[in-house]
């Protein structure tokens, strides 16, 4: 009985990673003005993409939350947290792609190229009681972004030739 359920608790942890092979995913476009619902008055700000950058995203991708890195401009490479979907809290009609770049608390960047290199899933997108309990979550997103990508495998892509076309030698 054990071994049975720590195979398929085994099996559980490998198959998510194996069904995203379109994983690292690198984005890049101008940041837009979003909803307008104040993530920012959430402790949140999310830099959204126009729906072309939307578009572009593979086929198979997963709705849900991400970990990964983000660069603003010619900016220092920051972690990152990103939302893909239809915010069931707040029941979007179009699907959007949403960063917090974690760390960041300079001034707003609309207009800006944002470079996102998406790393890792966290979860799925979930429907919430209230606004706190959002944050809640969002804020253990956050915890666990900072977390997973100080992990070696994630950290080569800091140096990534995405984030720095002219230098030689990276990949
Ligand atoms: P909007 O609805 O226009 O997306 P938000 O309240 O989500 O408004 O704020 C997002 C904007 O805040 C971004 O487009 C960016 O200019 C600015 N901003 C400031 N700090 C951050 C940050 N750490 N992460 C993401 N965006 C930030
Ligand atoms: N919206 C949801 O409706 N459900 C979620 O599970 C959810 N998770 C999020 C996780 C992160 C890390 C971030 C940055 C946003 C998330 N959102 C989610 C989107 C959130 O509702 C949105 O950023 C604000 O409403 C501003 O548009
Ligand atoms: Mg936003």
């Amino acid at each position: 009985m054990l071994i049975n359920r720590l195979i398929s608790s085994a099996i559980k942890v490998k198959l998510p990673k194996m069904s995203r092979p379109f994983l690292p995913l690198f984005l890049e476009g101008v940041v837009i003005k979003g909803f307008g619902r104040g993530s920012k008055e959430l402790g949140c700000p999310t830099a959204n993409y126009p729906l072309s950058v939307v578009k572009s995203l593979p086929e198979q991708i997963e709705t849900g939350v991400y970990y990964g890195f983000a660069k603003i401009g010619e900016g220092p490479v920051y972690k990152m947290v990103a939302n893909i979907g239809w915010c069931p809290f707040y029941q979007n009609k179009e699907m959007s792609i949403e960063t917090h770049v974690i760390h960041y608390t300079g001034p707003d960047f609309y207009g800006d190229y944002l470079k996102i290199a998406l790393v890792g899933y966290l979860r799925a997108e979930m429907n919430f009681d209230s606004v706190e309990k959002l944050i809640e979550t969002i804020n253990q997103d956050i915890a666990n972004a900072i977390k997973f990508l100080d992990y070696p495998d994630a950290q080569k892509l800091v140096n990534h030739k995405f984030f720095f076309p002219s230098q030689l030698g990276e990949h």
